[in-house]
């Protein structure tokens, strides 16, 4: 078999699926390699066989707003490899969630697992409920209804989901509230838990700050640094935030940050204070950015979701983070990038780079992150949250802290390692799809035909 067989197939077996077709061609284009050295893996069908959930459940949530009117969303949960642990990965809530959008978040999460070196398989759930609009109530009870499904598929030790877009601590609560209910049991089935109730410390800052970790080593490659630079992130949720935050720590300048609605350009740079506002206005008031611009005076422009061209993308900047969504750097944006200065970018989102981006980004010679090497931070400290389970104890702020950067400074490497044997020095990319296909594939190849 070719790799364009490959992905002939993935595509006859997988009609109006763009984003999961997207992640695998990416995936069989840069794993080839390996398959043409190691024919075994080829006669085992291990790509074919990681293409394909091992078992995906799609199942109705049924639940009652604060009008009493009866509401119906779908709820799903994609358990895609158990290669070399429990499924592990989180739960999306937003409309644009469909069967494309989560095997694609999946089969990303089967790497990003194995790059962390935390024994971890690849999952992902959620639901097209919007938890925008929607009172603490609503959210509740829409949680409960959707764990009394979810709670018959997953447990700690083998399908533990956490928090993704529209999923944070106070979904996490209540989804972890109605599993103990239901199955009358305490136990780490959840990840991103509140400290205080088998939550870890740093896991609500883990993925923007691996994030800046990963970028630190990648700069520390051509002897510089985060410190002087000015960056460019987009988002403004879990991701972005803690991004934010570790940039102005390390002495870096953030001058953008956006929703859905648009984005702020604050020349000045975000401050911890002007942070601060912005983590109450999103994660407490549950605000629009906007605000932020008519507060510290800043420039804000809408954003149009439609056009295949994002303005947060063309200013003047050293480095770039996309922390919001799939597909939010485009073509003409990596050139926008490139056009602006912009040396180096590390995705803190899952796949926010088009394909046609990322290869006129590499073809510049601009250093670029896959997430699933970059944002791996958030699940290997969700790792580190169910290893503090098992052991029934806690490790303090600065154990996790420093778990983390060995973690991030071990997946960095590895990338490297991966993307020098396989003659592709410097290339993230690559590195890192090797080194976790390899990971995954031995213990498939060790575990038999199943
Ligand atoms: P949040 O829900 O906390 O924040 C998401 C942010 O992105 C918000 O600012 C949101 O704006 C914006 N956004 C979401 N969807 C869109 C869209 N379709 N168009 C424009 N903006 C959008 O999510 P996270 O910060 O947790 O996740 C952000 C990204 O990081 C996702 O790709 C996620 O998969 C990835 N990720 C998350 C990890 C985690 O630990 N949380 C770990 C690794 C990766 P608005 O408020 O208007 O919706
Ligand atoms: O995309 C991701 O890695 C996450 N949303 C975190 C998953 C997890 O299990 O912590």
């Amino acid at each position: 078999m070719t790799s364009q067989e490959i992905i002939a197939l993935v595509k006859q077996r997988n009609p109006n699926e763009p984003e999961f077709l997207q992640a695998a061609e990416e995936v069989i284009l840069s794993v080839w390699p390996v398959l043409e050295r190691n024919p075994e893996f080829v006669k085992l069908r291990l790509l074919e066989r990681m293409l394909e959930p091992e078992r995906m459940i799609t199942f109705r949530v049924t639940w009652l707003d604060d009008k009493n009117n009866v509401q119906v969303n779908r709820g799903y949960r994609v358990q895609m490899s158990s290669a070399i642990g429990p499924y592990k990965g989180g739960l999306r809530f937003h409309p644009s969630v469909n069967p494309s959008v989560l095997k694609f978040l999946a089969f990303e999460q089967i790497f990003k697992n194995a790059l962390t070196g935390i024994p971890m398989g690849g999952g992902k759930g959620g639901s097209d409920f919007d938890p925008k609009g929607k009172s603490d109530a609503e959210v509740m009870k829409f949680c409960q209804a959707f764990m009394g499904e979810l709670a018959r598929h997953i447990n700690h030790r083998l399908d533990v989901p956490a928090g993704d877009i529209g999923v944070g601590g106070r979904e996490i609560g209540y989804l972890f509230g109605a599993y103990k209910k239901i199955k009358n049991e305490f136990t780490g089935v959840l990840t991103g838990k509140g400290i205080g109730w088998g939550g870890s410390l740093i896991r609500t800052e883990a993925t923007g700050y691996g994030l800046i970790y990963f970028a630190e080593h990648m700069l520390q490659e051509k002897k510089d640094s985060i410190k002087g630079k000015t960056c460019l992130v987009s988002g403004s949720g879990n991701v972005a935030q803690y991004a934010i935050e570790k940039i102005i720590h390390l002495g870096g300048k953030v001058v953008t940050a956006s929703d859905s609605n648009g984005f702020i350009y604050d020349a000045a740079g975000i401050t911890q204070e002007k942070l601060e506002f912005l983590k109450d206005l999103k994660n407490n008031r549950r605000g629009r950015i906007k605000e932020y611009a008519d507060t510290f005076k800043c420039e804000y422009q809408t954003l149009d979701a439609n056009q295949n061209q994002n303005p947060i993308w063309n200013i003047k900047a050293d480095c770039a983070f996309p922390c919001a969504t799939q597909n939010e750097v485009h073509e003409k944006d990596a050139r926008n990038l490139i056009k602006n200065g912009v040396k180096l970018l590390a995705e803190g989102a899952n796949m926010p780079t088009t394909i046609d981006a990322i290869n006129i980004l590499i073809e510049n010679g601009v250093m670029y992150a896959p997430g699933k090497a970059s944002n791996a931070g958030g699940v290997a400290t969700s790792g580190l949250e169910m290893t503090q389970n098992y052991m029934g104890s806690s490790w303090t702020s600065e154990e996790v802290d420093a778990k983390l950067h060995v973690i991030m400074k071990d997946i960095h490497q590895a990338c490297l390692d991966a993307a020098k044997v396989y003659g592709k020095p410097g290339n993230y990319l690559v590195g890192a799809n090797i080194a976790g296909f390899l990971k995954v594939a031995k213990a498939m190849q060790a575990q038999g035909v199943i």
